[in-house]
């Protein structure tokens, strides 16, 4: 038997949080990835194409969403394929909380119910080629482990588990609810020659032998479903040597660019080029598919001497606009500022005897905790609430960790001097940077 193995599709995703375009696109890359399964499927002549579960967001389900499925589903029938679609969490039978039922054609068999069914698998001469047992979510909480209801598979032909569940030691588990859950040490015993999970969206093998893997999400969603997204296509026509290959279809990848090095960066133009650079490197190593769409989140970090213009939201969306327009196939792109701060000679700073030098010293003696700010009033806290000295100590030393603290507060503080010593000191630099603004 051979097949395709695709979960967690979430069709019809809102999205709110995206400009309208944006918005517009991810939806239409949830279908296009779909479509890109099928068309494997199809050009693979599988005998299967199996639904691990998730393959709509919610009860909603637009008009759209509804022809483009049916013309998929009858384009697999066209050539002999059946399609088993197993409920998950997201898409239960329930009528309050799973879409409305569609008239889906006579070779897709949805399982929507706890108790599982086994159905014989056939190639387009009729001739059986395995089994398919499978089971599905009614609700949206379903907390029995649905993988005990199997029955055990007994024959001459390949059989496959489909389920959408929650392995307990899954990568990536914690990101999701816990629904159906279930555990690999039964799974591996429970006599199946493979077990095609859904649910937890990060693509991997929990088990080589027997296959116990769970294909990921089709298309990923947020910036915690970065890397290749796509469908498993498994052929266990040899039972003791299943051949198992992934096939990326994603045509919206998430990726993380980190710029650390800022500190050659004054002006927006500058930002941009630093960025553009480390872009340009990230997609040397990993350059998608050619008509990859990238959504792009940039991390600075670091030493910086437009640090406070980095502090401001506009300003950071504004730099982002840019990029948006300048890095190479960006569908779009969000900057975070984190741990920016200004450079500092600190270590020039801290062997200095005044003020600014003192305050370093007393930072590194918390930090080390040499010494405790005993009365400090809480109140003054922004953040917390308890006057619990032990969690007013954790959290103060938490506010140094930060590598951008002791840089803080030497500009905090060399500000104040400077404003203290006035003009005489800003004046001469200020007049030779602009020769004759005075004057205008
Ligand atoms: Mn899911």
């Amino acid at each position: 038997m051979r097949f395709l193995h695709v979960a967690d599709v979430h069709l019809d995703t809102s999205f709110t949080s995206r400009s309208t375009s944006v918005r517009q696109h991810l939806r239409d890359a949830s279908r296009e990835a779909f479509e890109r399964s099928v068309d494997l499927a199809i050009s693979e002549g599988v005998h299967a194409f199996l639904i691990a579960g998730d393959l709509f967001d919610s009860e909603r389900l637009s008009f759209p969403t509804e022809r483009f499925l049916l013309d998929k589903a009858a384009q697999l029938g066209e050539h002999g394929i059946t399609v088993v679609y197993a409920t998950g969490n997201h898409d239960p039978s329930s009528h309050e909380d799973g879409p409305r039922p569609i008239p889906w054609p006579e070779n897709v068999h949805v399982v929507s119910e706890a108790n599982p069914q086994r159905l014989l698998i056939s190639d387009d001469t009729g001739k059986p080629v395995g089994y398919v047992t499978a089971s599905g979510h009614a609700s949206t909480k379903e907390s029995r482990d649905l993988s005990r209801l199997f029955p055990r598979p007994a024959g001459e032909m390949p059989e496959v588990g489909l389920l959408h569940t929650q392995v307990h030691s899954s990568l990536g588990a914690t990101e999701h609810h816990s629904y159906a859950p279930s555990e690999l040490s039964y799974l591996v015993g429970a006599g199946f020659d493979y077990w095609a999970l859904g649910h937890v969206h990060v693509p991997q093998t929990l088990s080589e032998d027997p296959p116990v893997r769970y294909a990921g999400s089709l298309q990923g969603r947020t910036h915690k479903e970065q890397g290749e997204r796509g469908a498993l296509l498994v052929d266990l026509s040899d039972r003791d040597a299943p051949v198992i290959r992934f096939c990326s279809l994603a045509t919206v990848r998430w990726d993380t660019v980190d710029v650390t090095h800022l500190d050659t960066a004054d002006s927006l133009d500058d930002l941009q080029r630093l960025v553009q650079n480390e872009w340009a490197k990230a997609r040397k190593v990993d350059a998608g598919t050619g008509d990859t769409k990238w959504m792009v989140r940039v991390i600075l970090s670091g030493a910086c001497n437009l640090w406070s213009e980095l502090r401001d939201e506009e300003n950071r969306d504004a730099l982002a606009d840019n990029l948006r327009h300048t890095l190479n196939d960006a569908l779009d792109v969000m900057v975070v500022s984190k741990d920016v701060h200004a450079p500092q000679p600190i270590e020039e700073y801290r062997s200095r005897n005044d003020m600014l030098g003192e305050a370093l010293r007393l930072c590194d003696m918390i930090r080390e905790g040499k010494a405790t700010l005993e009365t400090l009033d809480p109140d003054d806290l922004a953040g917390l609430e308890s006057d619990d000295p032990e969690l007013v100590e954790r959290y103060i030393r938490g506010l140094l960790s930060s590598p951008g603290t002791d840089a803080e507060v030497a500009v905090r503080l060399s500000q104040k001097q400077d404003r203290r010593k006035g003009k005489a000191h800003k004046a001469p630099d200020a007049l030779s940077k602009h020769p004759g603004s005075k004057h205008q």
